[in-house]
């Protein structure tokens, strides 16, 4: 037999109906529906240079986002115009970890390529 680990993710219930007034035997019951918010997205931003070769941040681009080549060529030089642009938009510890990756890269490759996550409005 296959047992899990940990329990699978339940899904919110909504609460039981609250009694709300009582008035000569008869009961009004509200029932309230749970929303869950969707998450807050990150946008990791990469950021120009003068130093990074071109090359290295069009293969960083398609490592760790997942562009193709062509695409990944636009963005770098969208960004090396304009100073800095969006590489992907992800949940907060998924673009924390996209950071991560293109910081540690560039920093084993020795080169002095930034990039931030930030919150989309
Ligand atoms: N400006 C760099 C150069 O001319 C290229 C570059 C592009 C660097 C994008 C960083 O995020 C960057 N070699």
């Amino acid at each position: 037999m296959i047992c899990m680990a940990t329990k699978p993710p339940s899904s919110p219930k909504p609460p039981p109906p609250r009694p709300l007034q009582e008035e000569g035997g008869s009961v009004v019951l509200e029932r309230r529906t749970l929303r869950t918010e969707p998450p807050r997205m990150y946008q990791v931003v990469m950021l120009n240079d003068d130093y990074t070769p071109m090359e290295f941040v069009v293969v960083v681009l398609q490592e760790f986002f997942y562009k193709d080549r062509e695409a990944a060529t636009q963005i770098m030089l969208k960004i090396h115009l304009d100073g800095k642009g969006v590489c992907g938009v992800y949940t907060r510890d998924v673009a924390a970890t996209k950071v991560e990756q293109v910081l540690d890269a560039a920093h084993k490759a020795g080169h002095p390529l930034q990039c931030v996550s930030e919150p989309v409005e």
